[in-house]
């Protein structure tokens, strides 16, 4: 059976879509919850329902829900054990990921060993942060999506702080640049959109040189995509102007965060925006991590404040990567309806707690 292809506003697989890579699961999916910190375990408690929602309708699916935080780690010493880490790269298809970061844990021990541990380990290094504005938000019709390598660059966690000195290495590899860069070539070229590099080679000669020069090689390689670098200070400015020219951007590790939280904020801010993270070389089967782009936010956790729309939507992804492309859409669209009949959260200027929010989503799934 091959999963039929989807329109979906945060379709992100058009690149990959074959009848081997599109073939539905052959076994019960198996998902990953990993709450974490602040308000992850809030805007989690929104996507569970939709696992269960999926499993509903015929979706074969076992969910196992995993304890790694700053409550775990506070508690127990430990961050992610290895045998937990091995089981989530060999025996698992995605990770539905909340968010990770507490201020009793200050030098962010635990967020590291978890969360870039297991965007490194299963070098996931295509994060896709789409930004579609919802229905009633301003610039809707925008249609960006910021591809970001997500296991190097400046968050390579090599460097050092010395008296008067702290040195923060940004490690780039051609291996993983090139992956990213054609995830995102691939991307234009089935969106028909431009291509947007990020870089700033004019002082980071050295690691942005590298991107530079595999862009230029892959301009050269797909003539059809409408392809340029730009300094990213000139294109942060240009966002702001107006964002509308752009399709997809590309973007190392630092440079992709920075750009999709700038992103975020057009359709909404932080709450609303979701991620998928893979790696484009391993089986497509591999286990990819599904997480709302905000953090744990601990100022706004456990009082009903978080917008659980980011977290909704990575949940979407993660189904449209299992091939379950009616149910992204369905949970896409409820999305939709939900902000078209004006439900809001706060930080949208609405009255909804998380969980209502979530309940208001839910009232328009199909059944
Ligand atoms: N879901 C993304 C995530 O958890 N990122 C980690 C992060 O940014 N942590 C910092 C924080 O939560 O303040």
């Amino acid at each position: 059976m091959v999963a039929s292809r989807g329109v979906g506003v945060w379709h992100h697989r058009q690149e990959l879509e074959t009848e081997t890579e599109q073939k539905v699961l052959d076994h019960a999916a198996r998902i990953a919850l990993i709450p974490g910190d602040g308000a992850g375990p809030e805007v989690m408690a929104e996507a569970v329902p939709l696992l269960d929602w999926a499993r509903a309708r015929g979706r074969r699916l076992e969910v196992e829900r995993l304890p790694y935080g700053a409550d775990h780690y506070l508690a127990t010493g430990e961050t992610l054990p290895e045998a937990a880490y091995a089981a989530l790269r060999d025996g698992c298809d995605a990770i539905l990921f909340g968010a990770v970061g507490d201020p009793r844990v200050p030098d962010g021990r635990h967020a590291e060993e978890i969360l870039l541990r297991l965007r490194q380990g299963l070098e996931l290094m295509v994060n896709f942060r789409p930004c579609r504005p919802l229905p009633g938000l301003q610039r809707e019709g925008l249609w960006l999506e910021v591809y970001r390598e997500n296991t190097e660059g400046a968050y390579c966690l090599q460097g050092s702080t010395e008296p008067g000195r702290a040195v923060d290495l940004a490690v780039h590899t051609e291996p993983a640049v090139r992956r990213l860069l054609e995830a995102a070539f691939a991307r234009a070229r089935a969106r028909s959109c431009p291509l947007t590099l990020a870089h700033k080679a004019n002082v980071l000669k050295h690691g942005h040189g590298l991107w530079v020069r595999v862009f230029q090689e892959l301009c050269a390689a797909h003539p059809g995509v409408t392809a340029r670098g730009m300094h990213a200070d000139a294109l942060l400015c240009a966002l702001v102007q107006d964002p509308s020219p752009f399709g997809v951007i590309a973007a190392d590790n630092y440079l992709g965060d920075l750009i999709s939280d700038l992103t975020a904020a057009f359709a909404g801010g932080m709450g609303t925006a979701p991620s998928l993270s893979w790696a484009p070389h391993r089986p497509f089967r591999c286990a990819v991590l599904a997480e709302p782009v905000h953090g744990s936010a601990p100022d706004i956790a456990g009082k009903g404040l978080a917008n659980p729309v980011g977290m909704i939507l990575s949940t979407a992804l993660l189904f449209r990567h299992l091939g379950w492309e009616s149910e992204a859409l369905a949970v896409e669209a409820a999305v939709a309806a939900a902000m078209a009949s004006g439900a809001r959260t706060r930080d949208l200027g609405g009255s909804l707690s998380t969980s209502d929010m979530g309940t208001a989503i839910r009232g328009h799934l199909p059944g």
